[in-house]
């Protein structure tokens, strides 16, 4: 084995995006392209020398060799111990935990989340810092700065790591330690929630199914909902991780998990429906005959948490994403807790967990979470719902009808136009923009705007601003439109237009989101122009 110091070159044209770096997996297996990205990394964090550094990954196409890379590459850095999970598997919440709970310096995970896999589909690199959550902006700018001028990189020239086997190996000086992937975090979802309630209510009769869409939660999700809670054999769907995995889009909205859908919306669904994305943070809940939003979902949990053993003491306080529709808000509301309104992407989160401002969180991309972690986490939340099901003793759609009947119902949708010009996107934008100071009070669809802006966030705690987070149109008929471009996407422009409506009468609650939701689509349209810029007549996602 040796250390060696390879020259190199600058290599990234464009900054890494709100979840590290996402590309085409091709892209990723260009020469020098992994390890220069990596060593940008390691050469932004302070104090790596001696210090502990998790890795893990989705077990998308690519990540097993990518695995090999870092940990010969921290190694050669001076870390003094790596966690890998075992066969290079961890989920994004599981190392967050690990991070956590073994005061690691951060973390290395190797996934592009909900975005497809095999190799013609997406890798992704991110890096999660010592609280266990995503890099904050000062720390992936040095990373960007870093990818401009790096020369060289530092890799042991070694054999591979047997990532099968537990138990401890050693690079040069360095301490690997192939870990259970799923045992830290199965401990600490024990202490969050009532395993032996849980327990109860699957060995009474209630049945769920959970599709992991043969992403990284698979292994997960079998050891806790079948092994330790007893739900029966099978109730784990798609539960095997596979590099494609499986030719499943994991991404869990009711587009890309409709096998799911289908089931839980006909005549034998289940008492409750599931499903987890890639890596593991995202989740979808389905009620029998009824998609619950994520941001309803959220509303929900906030309501109800505190019947969990790890939220007796009731909550201090929730946050959501500025495009996640205000039904959290009605519930801080009323609870008399703090409520807050972040831009897109999880870092934002971490500073409110910190301060202890806020104890739950959730995005309407499907993301919610505690402050157990500083990642979302896609089967924590399946276990709150059932934790919270198990107490009180009701159908899950009819606690969501009862959620509604008490706090009215927030209509919502998100319209995605994929794959656009970059340009095209960039000019809508550049449009709703200049046009926002002239529309209120003007009528679009029969809805009168009554006010617009460009989403700008001072965080609370430490004053920093972030500018430009997305247009937000509110009308006076208590609707709401907001126009933003995805930070995810790994080719072209992505615009999310997320449409949403409240209903405070009962006797509406049961239209069809279309329905609901169609003069808020129709004033959008008037209002951005979206088919003039994009091209597009019709979304390619709604979700
Ligand atoms: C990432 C962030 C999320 C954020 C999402 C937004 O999710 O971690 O906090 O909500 O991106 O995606 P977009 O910019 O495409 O709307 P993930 O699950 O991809 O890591």
């Amino acid at each position: 084995m040796t250390l060696t110091e390879i020259p190199t070159k600058p290599f990234l044209d464009q900054k890494p995006g709100t979840s590290g770096l996402r590309k085409k997996v091709t892209v990723f297996q260009q020469p020098n392209y992994v390890e220069n990205f990596v060593q940008s990394i390691f050469d932004s964090v302070e104090g790596r020398q001696g210090a502990t550094l998790v890795v893990g990954g989705d077990g998308r196409f690519f990540n097993r060799e990518v695995v090999q890379t870092v940990l010969k590459m921290a190694a050669a850095n001076g870390f003094a111990r790596i966690l890998i999970g075992q066969c290079g598997l961890l989920s994004t919440p599981a190392a967050s935990c690990l991070i956590r709970k073994y005061k690691a310096i951060g973390g290395v995970i190797l996934s592009a989340s909900h975005n497809p896999g095999g190799p013609d589909g997406d890798f992704g690199i991110k890096f999660n810092v010592s609280h266990g959550g995503p890099a904050p902006e000062t720390f992936t700018d040095a990373v960007f700065k870093r990818t401009q001028t790096i020369s060289s990189y530092h890799i042991h020239r070694a054999s591979d790591i047997d990532l099968d086997v537990l138990g401890e190996t050693r690079l040069g000086s360095t301490v690997v330690e192939v870990v259970d992937s799923v045992a830290d975090y199965a401990e600490l979802m024990e202490t969050l929630v009532d395993f032996d309630k849980i327990a109860a209510l699957f060995a009474s009769g209630f049945r769920m199914r959970f599709d992991a869409l043969s992403a990284v939660t698979g292994p997960y999700a079998k050891a806790i909902l079948e092994g330790q809670l007893g739900a029966p054999a099978g109730t784990v769907a798609n539960g095997e991780p596979k590099p494609d995995f499986g030719g499943h889009h994991p991404d869990p909205n009711p587009v890309h998990a409709h096998d799911l859908m289908e089931l839980m919306l006909g005549p034998n669904a289940p008492d409750f429906g599931a499903a987890s994305d890639g890596d593991g943070d995202r989740n979808m809940i389905v009620a029998p005959g009824l998609f619950v939003t994520p941001s309803d979902s959220l509303a929900i949990l906030t309501a109800y948490a505190h019947l969990a053993p790890g939220y007796a003491k009731g909550l201090a306080g929730v946050a959501r994403s500025m495009p996640t529709s205000r039904a959290a808000d009605r519930v801080a509301a009323k609870l008399g807790i703090r409520a807050f309104e972040t831009p897109t992407g999880w870092k934002f989160f971490a500073n409110l967990l910190d301060a202890g401002l806020v104890t739950l969180c959730g995005e309407e991309s499907a993301g919610t979470g505690s402050n157990h972690i500083r990642e979302k986490d896609g089967l924590w939340a399946v276990l709150l719902w059932l934790n919270i099901l198990a107490e009180l003793k009701k159908p899950a759609d009819q606690v969501v009808r009862e959620h509604w009947a008490t706090y009215g119902r927030d209509y919502y949708a998100r319209h995605d136009y994929e794959e656009i010009e970059t340009a095209r996107a960039d000019a809508l934008m550049a449009h709703l923009r200049a046009a926002s100071p002239s529309l209120p009070d003007k009528t679009f669809g029969g809805l009168t705007v009554e006010a617009c802006d460009d989403f700008a966030y001072t965080d609370p705690v430490d004053g920093s601003l972030t500018p430009q987070q997305g247009i937000r149109i509110l009308f006076k008929e208590d609707a709401r439109a907001v126009f933003r471009l995805s930070g995810t996407g790994t080719s072209g422009a992505t615009l999310r237009v997320y449409l949403e409506r409240f209903e405070p009468d009962p006797s509406r609650h049961d239209l069809s989101r279309e329905d609901a939701l169609a003069s808020v689509a129709e004033a959008a349209e008037a209002i951005a122009q979206i088919t003039t810029h994009t091209g597009r007549s019709t979304p390619s996602v709604i979700t």
